[in-house]
């Protein structure tokens, strides 16, 4: 599985840093939504989810956590830890958040607004879905 993390260029100056995001540019679709999670509990395990259609990207702006994502076939972890790097997740892949540090802002620029019926919540319906895309491929 390829995955897509991308370090943003990052404005810095005397005073400090700054990172900005277009549409399109340095994020690969329209952004419809941003959203961000944060003061997330010790041990908790966030997402255990796909998406049908729903682009991502996550970029963990301050603290640490990780993201698990599976695209059926293979998983990969991956460490977000800094606020200049940004990972890129399409739609049917599997993905689970966890380890986050007690100070994790977890910021996520998305293509679709908030739709209940593009999530795919069960794993083994996940495994079925991904192979009916492989078959009409
Ligand atoms: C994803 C991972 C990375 C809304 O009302 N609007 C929203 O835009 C979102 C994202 C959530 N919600 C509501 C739905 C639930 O009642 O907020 C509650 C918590 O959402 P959820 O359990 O889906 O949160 P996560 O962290 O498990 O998953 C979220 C995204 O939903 C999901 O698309 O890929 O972050």
């Amino acid at each position: 599985m390829k995955v897509i993390k991308q370090v943003f260029q990052l404005h810095g100056d005397e005073r400090g840093q700054l990172v900005a995001l277009e549409e399109f540019k340095e994020i690969p679709f329209r952004i419809k939504r941003v959203y961000y999670v944060y003061n997330t509990q010790k041990g908790v395990i966030r997402g255990c989810h796909a998406h049908k259609f729903l682009q991502q990207v996550l970029i963990c702006i301050h603290g640490s956590c990780k993201i698990r994502l599976d695209n059926g076939q293979e998983k990969r972890v991956i460490f977000l830890e800094k606020p200049y790097e940004g990972l890129y997740v399409s739609n049917a892949i599997w993905r689970e958040m966890f380890d986050f540090s007690p100070d994790a802002v977890l910021l996520v620029l998305a293509s679709e607004l908030y739709d209940e019926s593009d999530y795919i919540k069960n794993y083994d319906e996940f495994l079925d879905y991904t192979k009916s895309l492989n078959l009409s491929e």
